[in-house]
């Protein structure tokens, strides 16, 4: 499934050379999403009928406003989390979608964007304040769209793989796109529109490669919002801290005070960084929240 119109869905046949077909659900309580597989059966040339989804290999996900997981994108194999020095962006925000790529085992990765907005040291500053990251295995990529030079190494990584481009609203995710795939039609907004709230792209959509593979682009998020998971969950998205899994002095340690906290001693060690614990803690908040509204 490419993308969702109205009550239908676009559908792309699996030889890419047919164009994308418009499909009604055969049944209303089938829910597809951008990266599903289905099966249908054609009416015309343009239209036709969607009968089966076939089982997923991952899901990404969120919370929606009652705390239920709510499915963005179905068989995805690398999230990119598109970055930029403005809008600004904050570590929580990123280790929010990086959590979320963990959960569905999805491979993820920071792609920082607008680098030509940087003086020198800033984008020193930015490189070391992300080594946190590679550090814990993520890859980092510096582009921008106005120099060809960044963009043959992007274009080498996503080919032959289904890449999620997801991320705040003006970072350039689909100016990415539309560079990388200059035959799509693909909007792109003014930063001013963006700091008024108003979103440019407004479905999740994807797109084939030429190389092979295919990109989606998707709606800017304020920030992915993860209530619908267990503290467990929680522990497990920080990838680095399955190495302490169980290791607290008490089983149920709240992860708070240092009394035998294995997390808390490996922050004081420098394995564990402290901005991702200050995540993890921030998460495990809202999710004590949650409990009590819903
Ligand atoms: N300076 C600079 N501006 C860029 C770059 N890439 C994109 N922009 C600008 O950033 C603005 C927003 O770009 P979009 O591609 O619409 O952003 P988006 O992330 O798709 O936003 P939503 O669709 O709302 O989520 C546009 O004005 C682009 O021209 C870049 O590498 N450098
Ligand atoms: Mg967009
Ligand atoms: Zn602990």
């Amino acid at each position: 499934m490419i993308a969702h119109h109205g009550k239908q869905v676009w559908i792309q046949p699996h030889l890419q050379t047919t164009n994308a077909i418009r499909c009604h659900l055969r049944f209303k309580l089938l829910t597809i999403v951008a990266g599903d597989i289905v099966e249908f059966e054609k009416i015309d040339n343009n239209k036709g009928l969607v009968t089966k989804r076939l089982a997923r290999q991952n899901e990404l996900a969120k919370s929606d406003h009652r705390h239920n997981k709510k499915v963005i994108a179905a068989n995805i194999n690398t999230i990119w989390i598109v970055i930029a020095p403005t809008p600004n962006f904050t570590l929580l925000g990123i280790d929010r979608y990086l959590i979320a790529a963990q959960l569905a085992n999805i491979n993820a990765g920071i792609l920082v964007n607008k680098i030509d907005l940087l003086s020198e040291k800033q984008y020193l500053h930015l490189t070391h304040e992300l080594k946190i990251y590679e550090k814990i295995g993520y890859p980092i990529l510096y582009t921008s769209t106005h120099s060809e030079k960044y963009l043959e190494a992007l274009k080498a990584t996503l080919s032959h793989q289904t890449s999620f481009f997801i991320g705040q609203s003006g970072v350039g995710k689909s100016s990415l796109i539309s560079t990388l795939l200059p035959n799509q039609s693909i909007r792109i907004g003014p930063l001013s529109n963006i700091q008024q709230g108003c979103h440019t792209t407004t479905t999740t959509r994807l797109m084939p490669l030429d190389e092979g593979g295919y990109l989606v682009d998707s709606p800017g998020l304020r920030e992915l919002s993860l209530t619908y998971l267990t503290k467990e969950h929680i522990f497990q998205g920080f990838k680095e801290f399955n190495a302490f899994w169980q290791r607290c002095q008490f089983s149920n340690c709240a992860h708070h005070h240092d009394l035998g906290c294995a997390l808390i001693a490996a922050v004081k060690n420098g394995d564990i960084a402290p901005s991702r614990m200050a995540s993890f803690q921030i998460l495990n908040r809202e999710l004590n929240k949650s409990y009590k509204t819903s």
